[in-house]
C-alpha cells in the first residue's frame, strides 16, 4: 500500500469521527440539576419533564437557528452537597452554557456561588427564598418569590375566612421553610392578623404532634404551614387526627399535587398561591398541557410549566443573540441578553425584574409575575374568587 492510499483510508476512517464531533459539539448544551430522588422529586421530577418537553418541541422546530439544545441532566437529590458535585460536574466536565435548577432553594443557596464565581447563569424555575438573586449578577429566576406571593395568599384567606388569629408552625433548618417564616410573619404584621404561637421542626422530623399541641392550646383561627409538601402533609395529617379543624395557608411547597394525594381530606381547605392557573385558556398553556399529557401520560403541575416556560426564555435570548450575528452564543452573551428576554407561555406573560442586591452589590434577576389563590377542594386545587 502507497502512501496516498493509506491516507486515504485514514481519512476515510476519520472522517465520520470528525463529523460527528463537529455535529455534537455544536449541539447548545445545557444543564439541569434537579432533585430526581428523594422527597423533593416530588418538585424535580415534573421540572425535568417540563424542560424536555420543551427542548423536544424547540429542536423539532429547528432548536436555535438550526442548532439544536441538549439537556444534560443530573440528580442534586435535593441535597446540598450534592447540589454542589453536579454543578461542578455540568459546568466543568461537560462545559455546558448554564444550568437550570438546582430543586430547593436550600441548594441553590449551595450552588449558586460557583455560576457568581465562574461567571455562568444559574436559572432556578422553583425557587422562592429571599435573597437567591442577591447572590450575584449570574443568579436568574423564573418563579416569583415568597415575598411577592405570600401577602397576595394572605389577603385572600383573610377577606375569604374572616380569620384574626394565626398559629405558625415551620422548619428551621431549610432556606425555604424558614425564608417562608420570615415572609409569612411580616405579612401577617402587615395585614394587622395577631400571632398567637410559633412552632418549629427540623429536616427528617415526622412527629409533630408536641407542637401542634402547643398551638391547639391558643385556638388560633388558621395555621400558616410555610413548609415542603412531604412534612406539610404529615402536619396536616397529625393536625386532623388531634381534632384540629383551623385552615391551613402555605407557601410554593404547598402547590405539589402530592400533597393532596398523601394528606388525603386533611389538605381540604388549604389555601396556597401559584403564578400557574391549570384552567388558563391561552393557546400557550392548552397547548402545554395537552402536549405534556401525550409525552407523559400525567398531567402536568405548575412545577413542569415553570421550567417549560424557562426553557422557552433561555431560546428566545438564544435566538436573539444568534440574530444579532453571534451564533456561538457564550456565557457572556447569554448572561447579558437573558434580562432583556420576555416571553408568553404556559404561565402566561413573564419579564425579568432586577433585585435590588443587599449591600448594592450586584444582583441577579427575579421573576416578575403575579400569583393566583387557590384553595384545595374535593381533592383539588380550585381558584379562589
Ligand atoms: C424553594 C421552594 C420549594 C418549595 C420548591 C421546590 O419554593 O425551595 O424555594
Amino acid at each position: 500500500m502507497n502512501i496516498k492510499t493509506s491516507c486515504r483510508l485514514l481519512m476515510a476512517g476519520l472522517l465520520p469521527l470528525f463529523f460527528f464531533s463537529l455535529a455534537h459539539a455544536a449541539d447548545i448544551k445545557i444543564g439541569v440539576a434537579e432533585a430526581l430522588t428523594g422527597p423533593a422529586s416530588q418538585y424535580g421530577i415534573p421540572i425535568r419533564n417540563g424542560f424536555e418537553l420543551a427542548a423536544d418541541e424547540i429542536n423539532a422546530q429547528g432548536g436555535i437557528h438550526g442548532v439544536p439544545i441538549q439537556l444534560v441532566v443530573e440528580d442534586e437529590r435535593g441535597k446540598k452537597e450534592e447540589a454542589i458535585n453536579v454543578y461542578k460536574k455540568l459546568a466543568f466536565r461537560d462545559k455546558v452554557l448554564m444550568i437550570f435548577g438546582p430543586t430547593l432553594s436550600n441548594s441553590m443557596f449551595a450552588a449558586g456561588p460557583i455560576a457568581n464565581a465562574a461567571h455562568f447563569v444559574a436559572f432556578g424555575t422553583s425557587n422562592t427564598a429571599t435573597g437567591i438573586t442577591d447572590m450575584g449578577p449570574y443568579t436568574f429566576r423564573s418563579s416569583p418569590m415568597e415575598s411577592d406571593v405570600v401577602p397576595v395568599t394572605l389577603k385572600s384567606a383573610i377577606s375569604h375566612l374572616h380569620i384574626r388569629t394565626a398559629g405558625i408552625i415551620y422548619g428551621n433548618d431549610d432556606a425555604f421553610t424558614k425564608s417562608g417564616y420570615d415572609v409569612f410573619r411580616k405579612s401577617l404584621e402587615d395585614q394587622h392578623m395577631v400571632i398567637a404561637g410559633t412552632e418549629t421542626y427540623s429536616r427528617g422530623d415526622v412527629d409533630f404532634k408536641p407542637q401542634l399541641t402547643k398551638l391547639m392550646a391558643l385556638h388560633p383561627d388558621a395555621i400558616i404551614c410555610p413548609c415542603l409538601s412531604e412534612e406539610g402533609a404529615n402536619i396536616m395529617l397529625q393536625a386532623r387526627s388531634l381534632g384540629m379543624k383551623q385552615p391551613f395557608i402555605g407557601g410554593n411547597g404547598f402547590n405539589s399535587p402530592q400533597l393532596i394525594q398523601n394528606a388525603g381530606k386533611a389538605a381540604e381547605g388549604t389555601i396556597v398561591g401559584s403564578p400557574w392557573f391549570s384552567d388558563n385558556p391561552s393557546p400557550e398553556n392548552q397547548h402545554f398541557i395537552s402536549a405534556y399529557r401525550k409525552k407523559y401520560g400525567t398531567p402536568p403541575n405548575q412545577f413542569s410549566a415553570q421550567s417549560y416556560d424557562a426553557l422557552y426564555i433561555v431560546a428566545d435570548a438564544l435566538n436573539h443573540i444568534a440574530l444579532s450575528g453571534n451564533l456561538n452564543s457564550d456565557r457572556q452573551s447569554l448572561r447579558d441578553a437573558l434580562p432583556k428576554t420576555t416571553h408568553i407561555g404556559a404561565t402566561g406573560k413573564f419579564a425579568f425584574r432586577p433585585a435590588h442586591g443587599q449591600d448594592k452589590k450586584p444582583a441577579g434577576y427575579d421573576a416578575d409575575q403575579l400569583p393566583f389563590v387557590y384553595v384545595i377542594k374535593n381533592g383539588q386545587f380550585v381558584l379562589m374568587k
